[in-house]
């Protein structure tokens, strides 16, 4: 069954990766699954076709046969559970690292996510100035703690998964913002997650879409 994905037909961040694609596509390539991409403009996002398959008008989508996903947790996690090599067979272990999914996306990913609405959606307001250094230190706090839980290990628990592959994924985010290069360990966790061959691929195939 041919899976099928979509991403913006440009990204606004010109092929950082930054979109949530990208955390997707290196899934499936972690996992040796091959996929087609379909590309959504801005305007198609918001139209009945799209509507049908992503209930909120975002990108990601994952479509294979009669499934159809929303949410790049949720999309990661079935080529996790469906394919080998992100998610370990122990069971405990396995928890664990989709532990680590979950505390990607709900309790790291929000934070930063707060700093790009201040910083762009919201940099115009009178209260910008003020809020920008609340939200960073929030930021930091976490990545503090982050940090200190990861120490000298490569991986958050043992070997490489889901959990780790969307903990970089949010992280990445970040890069922009200078904040990351204040925590060497994140910044170079990150930087061996960017290395592993199936994020390089993830990676290009999403710059071969954005540098057209
Ligand atoms: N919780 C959902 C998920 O994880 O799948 C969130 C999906 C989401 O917000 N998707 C964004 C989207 O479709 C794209 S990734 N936005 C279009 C819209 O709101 O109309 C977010 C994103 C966009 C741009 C950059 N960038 O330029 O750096 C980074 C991330």
């Amino acid at each position: 069954m041919t899976i099928v994905i979509t991403a913006f037909e440009r990204s606004p961040d010109g092929g950082q990766g930054l979109a949530r694609d990208t955390r997707v596509r290196w899934a499936l390539e972690e996992v040796g699954q091959p996929y087609e991409v379909r590309l959504v403009s801005l305007r198609a996002k918001r139209e009945p076709p799209h509507l049908r398959v992503h209930p909120f008008g975002l990108i990601p989508t994952y479509e294979e046969g009669d499934l159809v996903l929303f949410e790049s947790g949720a999309i990661v996690f079935h080529v996790a559970e469906r394919h080998a090599g992100l998610l370990p067979d122990d069971a405990d272990a396995r928890a664990r690292a989709i532990a680590w999914m979950f505390a990607a996306l709900s309790t790291v990913e929000p934070p930063i996510l707060e700093l790009v609405t201040v910083r762009i959606l919201e940099g115009d307001r009178p209260w910008a100035g003020e809020r920008l250094p609340l939200v960073q230190d929030r930021i930091r706090e976490r990545l503090r703690l982050l940090s200190a839980r990861l120490g000298d290990a490569d991986w958050l628990d043992g070997a490489f998964s889901a959990g780790d592959l969307m903990m970089v994924s949010v992280l990445l985010r970040l890069r922009p913002s200078g904040l990351l290069d204040e925590f060497p360990t994140l910044a170079a966790y990150v930087a061996r997650g960017e290395a592993r061959p199936a994020y390089a691929r993830a990676f290009a195939a999403q710059l071969a879409v954005n540098a057209r």
